[in-house]
């Protein structure tokens, strides 16, 4: 597998770490150098690839499609695509993880599990605060849906450790699946 590409797709609720940990893998890895990376992370392609979409479930689930189109076209190159949205649903998860697959690279799901009450108590950018307020509609997690990944590959609870040691538990499980 070390010449195959492979898909690193972090899921979580908004402020959970997702983009902080993505950033810190993406770090280590082009140090290590080998394959060329790709971040795609939620805000960016919010605003350079899905800036007409909003946050109904027909507009998420093409924003992941989309983001699972272009992983997949660096996945078939040999590249690492890290992908950090949100991606609530479940079958648009495992839609993405089919174009992948068939890309004939790995998929690594990573749920970022740090708990709603967690990331509310953080709320880096106030946005749990207006979603409570009912300034914002259909928030994930407060009045959208997020459905929990049952079985993937590796999931961190950010509440006790270090986007760093989060990073290196991602290395790890990549080395042992035998992609680096
Ligand atoms: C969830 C929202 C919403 C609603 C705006 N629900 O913390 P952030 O700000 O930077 O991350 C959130 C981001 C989610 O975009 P994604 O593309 O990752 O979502 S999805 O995978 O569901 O398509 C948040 C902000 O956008 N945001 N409104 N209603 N997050």
């Amino acid at each position: 597998r070390a010449r195959q590409g492979v898909t690193l797709f972090f899921t979580g609720l908004s402020g959970s770490g997702k983009s902080t940990i993505a950033n810190a893998v993406m770090v280590k890895l082009m140090e290590r150098g080998g394959r060329p990376v790709t971040l795609l992370d939620g805000d960016v392609v919010r605003k350079h690839l899905s800036s007409e979409l909003g946050f109904s479930r027909a507009h998420r689930d093409l924003n992941i499609q989309r983001i699972g189109f272009v992983a997949a076209e660096i996945t078939r190159n040999g590249g690492v695509a890290i992908c950090a949205p949100i991606a609530p649903y479940t079958a648009t998860r495992a839609d993405v993880r089919e174009m992948v697959e068939a890309a004939n690279g790995g998929f690594i799901e990573i749920h970022v599990a740090t708990p709603l009450a967690e990331c509310e108590r953080r709320d880096r950018k106030g946005l749990y605060a207006k979603a409570r307020a009912g300034q914002i509609k259909g928030f994930t997690g407060i009045d959208d849906p997020y459905e929990a990944p049952v079985d993937p590959e590796l999931r961190i609870d950010t509440t006790d450790s270090t986007p760093e040691e989060a990073a290196q538990q991602v290395l790890l499980k990549l080395e042992h699946l035998g992609f680096i």
